[in-house]
């Protein structure tokens, strides 16, 4: 049993041991490396979307396939998603997609990074089986990174978590639209907290998770330190009816880089979750993240402590 303030909040979520569970040596194709990937699941299947990066350092998005969402991943033998020439915004690739079962649309919405040569911005596609992407273009003006819609609508309107780079400042933000095209009512959500852990800026982690006790929120938090940038992460939760109302933010950080393949990469000293899946009958979470820009690790945590850790922090 653990005491719900004193716990040590880096335990909530406990590294899958055959971590990292998808490399860049197990690709069926070359490419440099392969993390942050979106996350779903479609029928019996857990389904990663993950961004790869080639060997030309421009990334695309490929499917990973799992009967139980740990082991035998079944990747797809070439690039599912990738640039198109037709959209000048996809010109230096697709990366982080966070995946929502859309509900108003019974499809699935993806909501990627397009980078393009004027900056990052933020695209959005819809699938079925993750074969074929209709895509609707960009949503909102660079630069915007780490964005997904909510799986419903609320008031008749869609909503949007996205970081926009506003006066130099990076912090979560969230949008309002009445058919995906026009946006508006933005506001700040959650902000980098000067001298914290998350001091330099903020970002949604994966899609945010519906509860009964509100949305959860996992974000990244990062803190610039004389040998690089800290990549961790942190936990929100937001009103069911009300996103726009931040009910909990917790103090510490819940997981930061600590495992070799966290800190050995493209990029060391980075954890960065895009995409997070209810198992409802163990009430588990299990939260897929980039580690070091170069591998996916897999971490899990009891759904129901993670809760109440929010909600006393
Ligand atoms: C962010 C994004 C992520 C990346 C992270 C760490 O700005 O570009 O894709 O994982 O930096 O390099």
């Amino acid at each position: 049993m653990y005491g719900k303030l004193d716990r040590n909040p880096r335990e909530l979520f406990s590294r899958y041991m055959g971590n990292p569970i998808l490399e860049a040596g197990e690709w069926p194709y070359v490419i440099n490396s392969v993390f942050n990937p979106g996350a779903t699941q479609l029928g019996d299947e857990t389904v990663l979307l993950c961004r790869v990066e080639d060997c030309r350092g421009f990334s695309h998005l490929t499917v990973a396939r799992s009967d139980d969402g740990k082991t035998d991943w079944r990747v797809d033998s070439e690039p599912t998603f990738s640039r198109s020439k037709e959209f000048h915004e996809e010109q230096w690739g697709l990366e982080d997609p966070r995946v929502v079962w859309f509900e108003p649309y019974e499809r699935f919405a993806v909501v990627y990074t397009s980078f393009s040569p004027a900056g990052p911005q933020v695209s959005l596609a819809f699938t079925d089986q993750f074969e074929e992407f209709d895509r609707q273009g960009v949503l909102l003006s660079p630069e915007d990174k780490d964005a997904s819609l909510f799986p419903r609508k609320f008031d008749d309107r869609y909503v949007l978590i996205h970081r926009p780079i506003v006066r130099g400042e990076q912090h979560v933000w969230i949008s309002f639209s009445p058919d995906l095209v026009h946006w508006g009512d933005h506001e700040i959500l959650l902000t980098r907290r000067s001298g914290w852990w998350d001091d330099a800026k903020v970002g949604l982690g994966p899609q945010p998770i519906r509860t009964e006790e509100g949305w959860l929120i996992l974000y990244h938090g990062v803190r610039e330190t004389a040998s690089g940038s800290l990549y961790r992460v942190g936990l929100a939760l937001l009103d069911l009816e009300d996103p726009t109302k931040v009910i909990k933010r917790c103090d510490p950080w819940v997981m930061g880089p600590r495992e070799d393949y966290e800190y050995r990469g493209d990029v060391p000293g980075v954890v960065f979750p895009t995409g997070a899946i209810v198992d409802e009958t163990k009430g588990e979470l299990r939260i897929y993240y980039g580690a070091a820009d170069s591998s996916i690790g897999l971490a899990t945590a009891d759904l129901d402590q993670l809760l109440d850790y929010v909600k006393n922090c």
